[in-house]
């Protein structure tokens, strides 16, 4: 049986899908608080409601859509509606478009779980516009400070507590009754990779994120006129943040399975015909080890200092947030797995609120194909017999855990 009309997944994605268009770098650009997710908020609680679910907003700004009393030892799901810059519509969406497909699925076949169950939406998962990735699930369980959270800055330099504020947020920080509600967390994400492509199935179990992090790197040389300075006199920052790029690919290349991206590069003042007087640029590093990470880390922050120590710039290399490796609870994901009837098990190098849970509460993800493998880009998709499948996992997934 499907979900009525209103609440089939992909005509929910068709609804959002004129919101937040991003048309410098094509894709979607929604940003925590910003007019496109503010938008995505209001709709999926507008959906939420018409579906007879109870929405509230927790102190971080993550949103609760509850059916029933919300209560201890529940059932919740759901993703997130923020993006990368120019990134693609499935992901974070899917997860939520799916969650609303199943339950109403559930609904209408007259289901009652057994459990609280709710569908969640969090805050900032991508860390696009304040820097640290999945904040609100963080900040719910109380793995960052809140005084670092609020002090974070955009790049327009407003921090994470005005914006909080603004967007009606009272104050912030670990939540512990949010975080005693949750008995079990399933993610549905697009897969970000190739392996459902691979092995020509519609959806996989989640085994395990790799060990990541971000790094921050800062050269400062002297701004100048770009005709009127000698080589031999110029202290150009953008050479060590050059040798910061290669660095990061070779030290990663060395490593199987290993990868370092400098996606992120902020020249200061940015003219074309001047000399740049610092840049900052920003390094996201994975391994299967921490061992492996750090030495990434050090490789490039070694390159780093001798290439600014030629040219005659002062550098920096810091640390601005770090994830271990997450294995997802492997009784969870056996059951599931055998529940939807022995779909694959795969690893994934991207990072999920479900990881930050994880160490918290039981957790579990469900990945979708995308034909294109690609993502945090405009060609990451997901196939409709896929979403179709996912949302018929994720309701089967309910229905197991009821
Ligand atoms: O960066 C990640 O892995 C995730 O998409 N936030
Ligand atoms: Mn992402
Ligand atoms: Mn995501």
């Amino acid at each position: 049986m499907t979900a009525p009309a209103a609440f089939d997944a992909l005509g929910l994605l068709r609804e959002i899908e004129g919101i937040g268009r991003d048309p410098r770098r094509g894709g979607y650009s929604r940003h925590v608080f910003d007019d496109a997710e503010r938008t995505l908020r209001d709709w999926f609680v507008e959906r939420a409601t018409r579906l007879g679910l109870g929405v509230e907003t927790d102190r971080n700004g993550n949103l609760w859509a509850w059916w029933g009393e919300p209560g201890p030892d529940a059932i919740v799901t759901g993703s997130h509606l923020d993006s990368v810059p120019g990134g693609g519509a499935h992901d974070g969406p899917l997860g939520v478009v799916s969650a609303l497909d199943a339950v109403a699925r559930l609904k209408g076949e007259g289901f009652a779980p057994a459990r609280p169950l709710a569908i969640v939406v969090f805050a900032e998962e991508e860390g696009s516009r304040f820097g640290i990735a999945c904040l609100g699930s963080r900040l719910l369980s109380g793995e960052i400070d809140p005084a670092r959270a609020g002090a974070l800055r955009d790049a327009t330099g407003r921090s994470f507590a005005d914006a909080a504020r603004d967007a009606g947020l009272a104050s912030f920080g670990r939540d512990d009754e949010a975080l005693s509600r949750i008995g079990v967390f399933v993610e549905l994400h697009v897969e970000q990779g190739k392996g459902l492509i691979d092995l020509d199935a519609p959806v996989a179990v989640a085994s395990s994120i790799l060990e990541h992090g971000r790094w921050r790197v800062d050269v400062r040389g002297q701004g100048n006129h770009a005709g009127t300075t000698e080589i031999a006199d110029r202290r150009d920052p953008m050479l060590p943040a050059a040798a910061a790029i290669t660095a990061a690919r070779r030290a990663a290349s060395r490593r199987s399975g290993a990868r370092a991206t400098i996606g992120r590069l902020e020249p200061i003042p940015g003219g074309t015909n001047v000399i740049a007087s610092r840049v900052a640029a920003w390094m996201d590093v994975r391994a299967s080890s921490e061992a492996d990470t750090r030495a990434i880390v050090e490789e490039v922050a070694a390159e780093v200092a001798e290439a600014a120590a030629a040219e005659g710039c002062e550098a920096s290399v810091v640390e601005e947030s770090y994830s271990a490796e997450v294995r997802f609870d492997p009784v969870l994901r056996d059951r599931l797995a055998a529940a939807l009837g022995g779909v694959p098990v795969l690893p994934t190098g991207a990072g999920h609120d479900a990881g930050v849970l994880s160490a918290h509460v039981p957790t579990a993800m469900l990945f979708v194909r995308n034909p294109s493998g690609v993502s945090h880009a405009p060609e990451e998709g997901a196939d409709d017999a896929a979403v179709a499948a996912g949302v018929d996992a994720l309701a089967q997934s309910i229905r197991e855990l009821s």
